[in-house]
């Protein structure tokens, strides 16, 4: 999403640009997670593009949040319409990039053996892209199917197998939710749960999608004015304020309505004080005593651990009713850990269950994963890897100090990166596209983010997490992994300052000339400092 509207506008500038894709096709996530079940939990027409009315006119939604195949479909229609292809190169990775300061450029070099050069590489490289894998003893001799929810194999045929899951986020729920009435048998291996609340999918229909249509616009500032990007507005009031009762039926309301609503149209400080949180979690946690018959398999799907989006928020289809059905078996790992996997089972401290196929939702190396995978070298060959050991450093999300003319689009420490992604896509490619166009029309051939201003954003972006409950809790918001080593530290990952207020940053900056960033022409041409010098001595 974020790499295509990049090109997209690049190209409208009459750049020379190159986007290098590891897939075989656009899509980006949509192309990657094709599990049954994937699909949208933000509205389809939210997470739109806005840059062209004549696509937004010529594209109909046939769902309020669509499956996997039709955003893919969306998104390669997006990229024949504006005739994209010609621009992408597929099944490119690239494997190390290096800065040449002699040139102000950068060396590519794909895993093909090609190389490139280039003077700035713009990193649409998503914040979910790469798998992570649970270490379990004997995997590699299971004689079934096995692997993770990210990269499902083409064609396989689930009816009347018995299918593991692990993991339980927003993945592994979205799975077991479609696969449980197909499968023989479904043994779900759950560590902590996950909350949960409906997704409220329905049909869009012609007479809907119109009117959609012709509110586009309405719909795209109301998403500017919300802090998370979405459609739903949050409401003003505290929650001590409201009565009990309406507060009840308030919630009642939201749970009933699609999308994020339960969470992003509630009282503000449900997210950041606990109290107003522990109330809307016993809320959340009664729904789901009603809804599973078997009460202790009920306490068991209740999280204890975290309050009620305070990680991320899962949004379901009868996800909880699936545990009313005979054939699905909850395994609790906090009870009773997988011990090792063997050819034909998952055995765990107390049995051994027999399976056809293991599916491993094991989430996500989150948000610098995708860094991580590219042996980047800047100024005197530092390492962006051994700079971000211990998190990601950055200045405003898009650069970081050392690493000139490398631009991250939706990177670490970005608001658009936690934000509804499209609306906070087209921000961040908006400004990065007045970036490069400030920097050609004044003859700028470097840009490199200040320490001092990425050490007072690191600053801010924790201060701004802080004041959140999603600060204090565990998850890959937060940076917890427990299948990668040194992953049980907080890392500052995700800017939670919200959209308005990460915009106005964006938009200062900019005003200011690009302060907090070093700006350089030409190698051998004179620098702005030593005209400045010369024009105070009196010269040229
Ligand atoms: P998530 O949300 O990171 O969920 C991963 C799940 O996998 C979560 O329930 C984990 O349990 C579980 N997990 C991870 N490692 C293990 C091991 N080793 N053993 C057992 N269980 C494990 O990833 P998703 O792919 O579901 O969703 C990612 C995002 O996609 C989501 O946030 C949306 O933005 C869309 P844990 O809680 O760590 O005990």
């Amino acid at each position: 999403m974020c790499g295509i509207y990049q090109l997209y506008r690049l190209r409208n500038l009459g750049v020379d640009v190159l986007l290098l894709e590891t897939g075989e096709d656009v899509g980006g996530t949509w192309y990657w997670n094709r599990y049954p079940g994937a699909r949208f939990d933000s509205e389809s027409y939210t997470y739109a593009y806005s840059f062209s009315e004549e696509l937004r006119d010529e594209w109909s939604w046939s769902e309020l949040f669509a499956g996997q195949s039709e955003v893919r479909r969306y998104i390669g229609y997006v990229a024949d319409k504006f005739r994209l292809r010609e621009n992408i190169r597929f099944c490119s990775t690239v494997t190390s990039a290096r800065y040449v300061e002699s040139d102000h450029s950068w060396v590519l070099q794909l895993a093909d053996g090609e190389v490139f050069t280039t003077r700035f590489i713009l990193t649409a490289v998503g914040v979910l892209s790469v798998p992570s894998m649970p270490e379990l003893s004997g995997l590699q001799s299971f004689r079934g199917h096995w692997f993770h929810s990210a990269r499902w194999p083409e064609g396989l045929e689930l009816a009347g197998k018995r299918v593991a899951v692990v993991g339980t986020g927003s993945s592994g729920v979205q799975i077991i939710s479609e696969i449980a009435g197909d499968v023989r048998e479904l043994f779900v291996f759950q560590r902590h749960p996950s909350w949960g609340a409906p997704l409220n999918n329905r049909p869009i229909d012609a007479k809907e999608m119109s009117r959609i249509k012709e509110n586009y616009q309405q719909i795209f500032d109301r998403c500017r004015l919300t802090p998370g990007g979405f459609i739903h507005m949050p409401d003003r009031r505290r929650l001590s304020e409201v009565p009990d009762e309406e507060r009840v039926a308030f919630w009642e309301e939201l749970y009933a309505q699609p999308g994020f609503g339960i969470l992003l149209a509630n009282f503000l400080d449900v997210a950041t004080n606990e109290s107003a949180n522990a109330l809307l979690s016993e809320f959340a946690a009664q729904k789901i005593r009603q809804r599973v018959h078997d009460p202790i398999l009920a306490e068991k799907l209740i999280p204890k651990d975290h309050g009620f989006g305070t990680r991320r928020l899962v949004l379901e289809t009868n996800y909880y009713e699936v545990y009313n059905r005979d054939n699905v078996h909850l395994v609790d790992l906090l009870e009773t850990p997988i011990d090792h996997i063997t050819g034909t089972s998952v055995v765990t401290s107390d049995r051994e269950y027999e399976v056809d196929v293991i599916v491993l939702a094991t989430g996500f190396d989150a948000v610098t994963g995708s860094f991580d995978q590219i042996d980047f070298a800047g100024v005197k060959g530092q390492k962006l890897r051994n700079k971000w050991a211990g998190g990601p450093i950055t200045y405003l999300g898009v650069q970081t100090h050392g690493f000139p003319n490398l631009l991250f689009l939706s990177g670490p420490q970005a608001g658009s990166g936690a934000a509804n992604l499209p609306r906070g896509i087209e921000d961040g490619v908006n400004w990065a596209t007045d970036l490069i166009k400030y920097l050609r029309e004044h003859g700028y051939t470097r840009i490199e983010a200040q320490r001092e201003a990425e050490e007072r954003w690191v600053e801010h972006v924790a201060e701004r997490l802080s004041k959140t409950l999603i600060g204090r809790t565990k998850s890959w918001f937060t940076g917890y992994n427990s299948n990668i080593a040194d992953r049980d530290q907080p890392r500052l990952l995700l800017y939670m300052g919200g959209n308005i207020l990460y915009r106005r940053i964006l938009a200062d900056v900019a005003a200011a000339g690009y302060e907090g960033f070093d700006l350089q022409s030409p190698p051998g041409e004179k620098q702005d400092e030593e005209r400045a010098v010369e024009a105070a001595a009196g010269g040229a």
